[in-house]
């Protein structure tokens, strides 16, 4: 992975690029306000794309820069030049204001109307523009064009959490979205997929129920995006088929730690075709090349208060930082059988998933994300999927989830956007030629050529003319339907099997997993007021596995019922652990604690070594400005929190810094200003670290303050070494398991 070795926070940009070795030094900014216009940048390239006038025409790029912002002089819509736009049109200076001021109106007008309705689910999200390329390896199943080999896809991608509002916030425990839009030369393929392989329910005439019972609630509007409510789990625990999806929910996987460090899943079976016309049935899985990684429960809580834009801000810093994210894009196969199953999981049943072990996950390309977006309304916010974007090659099954989306978007984006014409807009323009005898609508911005947007006509020559799958068409694939089928309000049989698949999940758990599986349930049934609902959730729990309902039920001070019968008789997934695996230390955030007295070499060193391992050091001082050596500080003892690092190291015995920022106030808080005099937010730093099982160091001499922070020696996952270099190689050797795992309580009584 190439990286340009920026600083990871945009803030600080200038400050660490100016030390860089072998980067020119920046120009200073010109913060002053301009009197003389300059030239306007340069349009981005998600600026500019396919022509704006007619969607069937060649692709002119200009026309959209043009459009979007051009001019130094500020006009009004028209583009008629403004001599003023701070003082209202009035009858003298303390006059009334006239009603014939069209500017005001005009101004006003428009700002009363810069909101659009918030997606109905998925309101809170964060994009990014990248990359697709094929490995060529699918060519055995699908004949989609943007899977072949060495085929480059310009893609667009939204991560989202589900539950919360467009201002929530970022690391509440949620599923999150994982959406993709690959804007091919077949035209658009979406994958409109979350970070959890299995959903709430099987059908999709139940999704308001669901998603009714996640919202807050109708009458005070609370919580705000949380499950821990009675409404949902008085639905979960009534529907038991969400069951499986909820323990994914209570697992780590409900707060990752990263977009860039989640999975994705299409869930549902799709049916892919190849060349030849066979079809093979299959699941998509995007694999994050950094792991999967998740938070604790306490950071996620911390960091909700103290930077609830975590996940949008790393993604965002990460890309601008050149640390592209990566997934590898993979397909579980299976045979396209009449009963749709394999191995007995029925492949239409999207709670149920098919584990690793029996059907590999075969890569077929990959992700990199590797722009951000340079406009989060035009671009994050009205971009549009559907899952019925689909391109020869990939077609959709039977599942009667899938088979309600497949309206559901469209009609979304109708309401949402205004119209019938998103796919004018230009994130939802494909870069394929459009010519879809569509016409009118509200939002209409294409000038149509022609006179027949109808068929068969002769006016226009007959055209638009038809494809066949020999000139690329997307022909569905002809599925046949059961003989003597009968129309009915049903489910499969097969459907009814709510325990067998959460039980394998929690027994592919490690006990420390399972330690926080428990702690989760235990803290949103704690949240309902109602007993009944508690009691009735244990009831579940005792089905998928009585160690788990005990330990629960002992955490409400409830008795743990009995099992309804006999357990499910299934072996576990190890791939579904996110323990015990070493990953890349690419895009990890090491804090280094200094201040001015510290080991400057030491500082140094760390950060060089930090960076040649593609990871992003940041140094925590006293107050902000630069260390002596003309090292720059990212953070004060003032403004972070340890929930922003994975691994912090001591480069110095920091004191309490001066007052101005705050450290009186904190050195009072320690109660001992004549004892140890360390500022006590690096205690708080350091020991906050240690709870949450990251690791820790330091150079030689700092050995004390870890100690008075509660980070010993002799504990696991705690580095003292005098030299700098050999202390990072050890602390990133221990950080590519992610956490010190030891740390945490030892999941005993967890089987
Ligand atoms: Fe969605 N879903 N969904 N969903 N969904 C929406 O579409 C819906 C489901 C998913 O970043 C909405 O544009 C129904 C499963 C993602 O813009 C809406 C059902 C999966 C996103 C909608 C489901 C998803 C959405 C709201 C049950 C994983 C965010 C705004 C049949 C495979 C996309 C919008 C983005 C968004 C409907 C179930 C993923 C209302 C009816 C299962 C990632 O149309």
């Amino acid at each position: 992975m190439a990286h340009s070795r920026r600083a990871h926070d945009s803030r600080d940009r200038t400050a660490q690029e100016t030390e860089l070795p072998g980067r020119p030094a920046p120009e200073a900014p010109h913060l002053e306000e301009p009197v003389e216009p300059r030239e306007p940048l340069p349009p981005k390239p998600d600026q500019t794309g396919p022509g704006t006038y007619s969607p069937t025409g060649e692709a002119t790029g200009a026309d959209q820069a043009v459009l979007a912002q051009s001019g130094a002089r500020l006009t009004n819509t028209q583009g008629a030049r403004l001599p003023d736009s701070d003082h209202s049109l009035k009858a003298g200076e303390r006059g009334p204001v006239l009603l014939q001021d069209h500017h005001l109106r005009e101004k006003i007008t428009h700002f009363d109307h810069e909101r659009i309705p918030e997606r109905v689910v998925h309101a809170r999200g964060a994009a990014a523009h990248g990359v697709f390329r094929g490995y060529g390896t699918a060519a055995t199943v699908s004949k989609a064009h943007f899977l072949g080999e060495g085929v480059e896809t310009p893609v667009f991608v939204r991560f989202s959490t589900v539950l919360g509002s467009r201002g929530s916030a970022d690391t509440v425990r949620d599923t999150r979205g994982f959406a993709t839009k690959f804007y091919t030369a077949e035209g658009t393929f979406d994958l409109v997929g979350n970070n959890i392989p299995v959903f709430f329910i099987q059908d999709a005439i139940k999704f308001p129920d669901v998603i009714h019972a996640g919202k807050p609630h109708p009458d005070r509007e609370i919580p705000q995006a949380q499950s821990a409510h009675d409404t949902f789990w008085d639905f979960v625990s009534l529907h038991t088929e969400a069951t499986h999806h909820t323990l994914w929910n209570m697992s780590d996987r409900g707060i990752p730690r990263s977009f860039r460090m989640m999975e994705g899943f299409g869930i549902h079976t799709f049916r892919l075709v190849d060349a030849g016309g066979r079809t093979t049935l299959a699941k998509f899985h995007w694999k994050p090349k950094l792991g999967v990684h998740s938070l604790t429960w306490e950071e996620a809580q911390i960091i909700n208060g103290v930077d609830p834009d975590f996940h949008r801000r790393d993604l965002a810093d990460a890309i601008e930082a050149g640390a592209f994210p990566e997934w590898e894009l993979g397909v579980q196969t299976f045979p396209d059988t009449p009963e749709q199953t394999f191995e007995g999981v029925d492949l239409l049943d999207p709670t149920k998933i098919v584990p690793e072990e029996w059907a590999p996950v075969q890569p077929v390309g990959l992700l990199t994300l590797n722009a951000n977006p340079s406009n989060y309304f035009a671009e994050t916010e009205q971009v549009a999927f559907h899952p019925g974007h689909l391109v020869p090659g990939i077609d959709v099954t039977d599942d009667p989830l899938l088979a309600g989306r497949l309206f559901s978007y469209i009609d979304t984006q109708i309401t949402r956007l205004g119209g019938p014409n998103f796919a004018q807009i230009p994130v939802n323009r494909p870069h394929a030629p459009v010519n879809d005898m569509l016409r009118d609508g509200m939002h209409q911005t294409a000038v149509h050529a022609g006179v027949a947007p109808y068929r068969p006509n002769s006016l226009d020559g007959g055209c638009p003319f038809l494809a066949g799958a020999d000139e690329r068409g997307f022909v569905e694939t002809p599925v046949a339907i059961p003989q003597g089928a009968r129309k009915v309000r049903e489910a499969p049989a097969s459907f009814d099997d709510h325990t067998s698949h959460p039980r394998r999940f929690y027994l592919s758990l490690t006990p420390v997993e399972r330690e926080h599986v428990i702690a989760a349930y235990t803290f949103e049934l704690s949240k309902c007021y109602e007993n009944a609902i508690k009691e009735r959730t244990l009831r579940v729990l005792a089905d998928i596995d009585p160690g788990l309902c005990a330990q629960v039920a002992a955490g409400l001070g409830l008795p743990a019922p009995e099992p309804s019968g006999p357990l499910a008789d299934v072996e576990p997934s190890p791939a579904l652990s996110q323990v015990g695996r070493a990953w890349p230390v690419t895009g990890r955030v090491l804090g280094i604690v200094a201040d001015g007295d510290g080991d400057i070499d030491a500082v140094r060193t760390l950060r060089e070594a930090a960076l040649d391992a593609d990871m992003v050091p940041l140094v925590i001082a006293p107050k902000g400005g630069r260390l002596a050596d003309g090292i720059d500080v990212q953070r004060t003892f003032a403004n972070t929190r340890s929930v922003e690092f994975d691994a912090i190291v001591l480069a110095g015995v920091p004191a309490p810094g001066d007052d101005a920022y705050g450290a009186r106030d904190a050195k009072a808080a320690h109660g001992d200003p004549d004892g140890l005099t360390t500022d006590p937010r690096v205690l708080r730093l350091l020991s906050e670290a240690y709870r949450h099982a990251k690791v820790v160091g330091g150079v030689k001499g700092t050995g004390e303050v870890l100690g008075a922070a509660g980070c010993h020696e002799q504990s696991p996952g705690v580095v003292l070494d005098s030299d700098a270099r050999n202390l990072f190689d050890q602390v990133a050797a221990l950080l590519r398991q992610h956490r010190v795992w030891d740390r945490f309580p030892s999941g005993d009584g967890v089987e």
